[in-house]
């Protein structure tokens, strides 16, 4: 059900016909607020035009005396004047500068046992009852052409004060939903500016923490710089790295070159003793039956059968000559570099990559041995560990940074909700933030071969019913006042703002603009679509009836505290 957007207008053209308990007898045709003007019996004056005075004979007598058309509250002889806006009796009496404005609303039918009412002036004495304004048929009085209207107030007025019942229960119905809307809105937006306050202690909170965690990577890289640089004593770091390096590979090639020398050693004797059973195999008696010696000579034929893998152990030996030679003979290591490189990169990340600067053949025996000194290195406290990601960051300076980053990462989530938040009290919701508690809701109605979505504060979409995608009619834009032209029920043409919600931007139109909707909306005990139209191609309009437009119901208190957003 459609229900009147202003309970005021109503009001107004209510009292504005109410009967009253003024006694005198008034001129045909004149409303009991208007009684005032006609009590003087021998000269009237003009209500919008007071200079202007005539005989009070002159009231009624069918002929248009007064600018204003106020002598003739009964017949048509002033119909020609225009007035067409519900003007207070205020407005209508000069402050309208320079324009004829009819005095008076029309010809007032007292409508007993209905409610009265005005009739424009062209239609009193038209031969025609105007049973919607003038039910008890007063304004055909002179019954021109016969024009008999009967009195039908009864009947017209029981039948009103149904549908007036229906139209009351309705408001109030709306009114309900509406204050229970502004319930919502209220919780929602309370909700909105508890998470903004729980919100800023979190940002603050991180930021000290995002300080703390500063402060903590800064003293930990400060502290592993202390370390390699205490090892260099007064020179460069990589120097005093390559230093300690030289040194331990001296040592390892020490020791290698002793291992060989005890491994030659060894298979000396070994090949003395395989000639000692190799010549007892030959000279041994076979007649004579010793199990023991039998059981030996067997053995040693297994042993000498077996396979020696020469080939093996030659590479092998090359490559043991080529790493025992003095880096200085060979084309090892040029520690004379090293000694020598000047600061001014990350020691530690040369010393890492230290393998990728020895000779190829080498690589797999050094790179050993550049391991258990790196170890030996980071366990003596010389060289911080490294991480796994950045060969040149220890894991203390990485698990630092990494806390700071996720840190920093929480503070911007957090700082970016507390933007969105913030901005969305910003937003226009409509009178009182209403619109808060519909918005995301879709109402829909079929209409030739589309359905037509609506969803409140979201889009507009017009979906085939033939299937397929569906057609962006618009995204939210605006909240607006528009202001359109309705008759009253006294017949006048009245201005009333109305609430339009606008969406623009929707999806392009072939050889047109990007599709647009503008909801109009009216006040109803439901959200429903009335009717939509494509005004022009692609611009389309909605008729939309809601409780939240219904007039009244804030002052309950149940109204956001915010300002009005329109
Ligand atoms: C579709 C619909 C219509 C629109 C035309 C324009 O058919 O969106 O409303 O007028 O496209 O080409």
């Amino acid at each position: 059900m459609r229900l009147p957007q202003s309970l005021l207008l109503l009001a107004v053209a209510g009292s504005g016909a109410r009967a009253s308990s003024d006694k005198t007898a008034r001129p045909r045709g004149v409303a009991p607020e208007f009684a005032k003007y006609y009590q003087d019996s021998e000269t009237f004056t003009c209500i919008s035009n007071p200079s202007v005075q005539i005989p009070f004979s002159a009231v009624n007598d069918d002929f248009c005396d007064c600018p204003d058309g106020s002598d003739e509250p009964g017949t048509s002889a002033c119909s020609h004047l225009s007035r067409n806006s519900p003007l207070s009796v205020a407005d209508r009496l000069g402050n309208n500068e320079g324009e004829i404005v009819a005095a008076l609303p029309g010809f007032y039918c007292k409508n007993k046992g209905h409610r009265p009412s005005f009739v424009p002036f062209q239609r009193v004495n038209d031969g025609i009852c105007d049973y919607e304004q003038c039910c008890d048929g007063s304004d055909e009085w002179a019954r021109v052409g016969g024009t008999k209207c009967e009195d039908r107030c009864k009947e017209i007025g029981k039948q009103w004060r149904k549908q007036e019942e229906q139209r009351q229960k309705s408001i109030t119905a709306a009114l309900k939903k509406k204050k229970a809307l502004l319930v919502d809105a209220g919780r929602q937006q309370q909700e909105i500016e508890d998470h903004i306050i729980r919100l800023e202690a979190e940002v603050k909170g991180a930021e000290v923490k995002v300080e703390a965690l500063e402060a903590e990577l800064k003293s930990v890289e400060d502290a592993e710089r202390k370390v390699v640089r205490s090892s260099g004593k007064g020179k460069g770091k990589v120097n005093a790295l390559a230093g300690i390096a030289k040194a331990r590979v001296d040592e390892l090639r020490d020791a290698l070159l002793e291992v060989r020398q005890q491994r030659d050693e060894t298979q000396s004797r070994l090949k003395e003793l395989e000639d000692i059973l190799s010549k007892f195999k030959i000279e041994y008696n076979p007649n004579f039956n010793d199990e023991g010696v039998k059981r030996a000579v067997r053995s040693w034929e297994d042993y000498a059968a077996r396979e020696v893998t020469e080939g093996t152990n030659q590479a092998r030996d090359r490559d043991l000559d080529e790493i025992a030679k003095a880096d200085d003979e060979s084309s090892g290591i040029n520690w004379e570099h090293w000694e020598n490189e000047e600061d001014g990169c990350n020691d530690a990340d040369l010393v890492y990559k230290l393998a990728a600067y020895l000779p190829p053949s080498l690589v797999e025996f050094i790179e050993d041995k550049v391991i258990s000194l790196r170890s030996f290195l980071e366990s003596s406290g010389i060289l911080a560990k490294p991480d796994g990601d950045s060969p040149s960051e220890s894991k203390a300076v990485t698990q630092a940074r990494d806390a700071l980053k996720s840190q920093e990462d929480t503070l911007r989530d957090l700082k970016n909700k507390l933007r969105d938040q913030r901005a969305d009290l910003e937003k226009q919701y409509g009178p009182a933030g209403i619109f808060r508690a519909l918005k995301g809701q879709c109402i829909s109605k079929d209409a030739g071969e589309y359905t037509y979505e609506h969803c409140f504060l979201e889009d507009t979409k017009q979906i085939s019913k033939k299937g397929g995608s569906s057609t962006s009619m618009g995204k939210f834009t605006r909240i607006s006042s528009t202001v359109v032209e309705e008759l009253n029920e006294a017949g006048e043409i009245v201005a009333i703002e109305k609430i339009a919600i606008e969406y623009d931007r929707g999806q392009h139109c072939w050889n047109g603009p990007n599709r647009s909707t503008k909801v109009v909306l009216e006040c109803g005990e439901e959200n429903e679509i009335l009717k939509t139209a494509e005004d022009e191609k692609c611009v389309y309009s909605m008729l939309v009836t809601t409780p939240a437009v219904c007039p009244g119901g804030e002052e309950d208190g149940n109204a956001p505290r915010s300002k009005d957003e329109l």
